[in-house]
């Protein structure tokens, strides 16, 4: 199994890697570590809420009165493996990543598939500003004005069919333009994953810009998702392929380490990560940066429960997590 690289959680906060390591190796050596695996992926889950959310209920989420983070630090301080793993990398690293002409290949269950250029794909659909807070599974959250169309209008335009119970996504994964995925960090390309519901829900998010300018290579230009009641990671960058499916999809992280990050991946300070504590988190915003940011307490589903929890009901989200 592949280790990731330590995440740059402050000492203290998590168990140091090396004891984490020893400690699974100890477990398997007693035959426990199948218990670890709390993986959603490979069994179905429940089926989808029916229960409605209202367009009101949506819009109330929409923004937020918070301390935005500061436009530098949103910018210079990004996760996006394909150029590195260092918090600095991808600023420095991704300004070469080309972003026209770019296409993306939608398929899979729906009536009309197609390859179709970001143009078009987007066409007549006027950007949305949409203030959200973003809660990073590492410890640390921003609140940041996106643009953007909610996914649920660009994938109607394909016509999902019922098969289509779940909708995967892929990024570039271009070993020429990106350094990052010559190293063998996550299984590439960069995929994610949504039920059909989240897909649909109004907050979901295809993002094309931030503060009111096109998207920074960074930050996953020209194409990425952004869904605010789910980790970070779920918000997948440079995507070059929508694909409608029935069954769960394989994603980046759960691949990676399925004990640690799981199909659902909802914030919720109520399930820790294996390795540390997820009550808390980091707000950068304003003049609070990086490390030195305070801590505030984490919401279930990042704050946005009272949009989004209906999609839930009935789950055990300690075993759906
Ligand atoms: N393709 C791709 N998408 C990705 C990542 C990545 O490494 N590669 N990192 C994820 C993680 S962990 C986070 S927290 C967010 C960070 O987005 P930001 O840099 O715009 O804040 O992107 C997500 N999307
Ligand atoms: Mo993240």
């Amino acid at each position: 199994m592949r280790l990731h690289p330590t995440p740059p959680i402050p000492a203290g906060e998590i168990t140091p890697e090396a004891v984490y390591r020893d400690r699974r190796r100890l477990l398997a050596a007693l035959g426990a570590l199948p218990a670890l695996g709390l993986s959603g992926c490979g069994e179905a889950a429940p089926p989808p809420s029916r229960v409605v959310v209202t367009p009101e209920q949506a819009r109330s989420g929409f923004r937020t009165s918070e301390e935005l983070t500061r436009e530098a630090d949103a910018t210079s301080y990004n996760n996006f493996y394909e150029f590195g793993t260092a918090k600095d990398d991808p600023a420095t690293a991704a300004k070469t990543l080309r972003t026209t002409p770019w296409t993306v290949a939608v398929g899979g269950h729906c009536a009309k598939p197609g390859k179709v250029s970001l143009e078009d794909l987007l066409k007549g659909l006027p950007p949305q500003e949409r203030i959200y807070r973003m809660r990073c599974v590492e410890g640390w959250s921003m609140v940041i004005p996106w643009l953007g169309v909610p996914l649920a209008v660009v994938l109607k335009r394909f016509q999902p069919t019922s098969k289509a119970k779940y909708v995967a996504f892929t990024s570039l994964a271009d070993p020429r333009q990106m350094p990052g995925v010559r190293v063998p960090t996550l299984d590439w390309p960069y995929r994610e994953g949504l039920r059909i519901d989240e897909a649909m829900h109004p907050l979901t998010l295809l993002a094309t810009g931030l503060y009111g300018k096109p998207l920074p290579q960074q930050n996953g230009a020209p194409l990425r998702l952004v869904v605010p009641w789910k980790y970070g990671f779920k918000g997948i960058k440079s995507i070059v392929a929508i694909t409608f499916v029935e069954s769960m999809p394989k994603t980046a992280w759960n691949m990676a380490q399925p004990s640690e990050y799981g199909f659902y991946s909802n914030v919720n300070p109520a399930v820790d990560h294996p390795r540390w504590s997820q009550k808390t988190e980091r707000r950068i915003a304003g003049s609070a940066s990086k490390l030195f940011a305070e801590r505030i307490p984490t919401l279930p589903f990042n704050g946005y429960a009272g949009q989004v929890a209906s999609l839930y009901a009935g789950m055990d989200l300690k075993k759906w997590f």
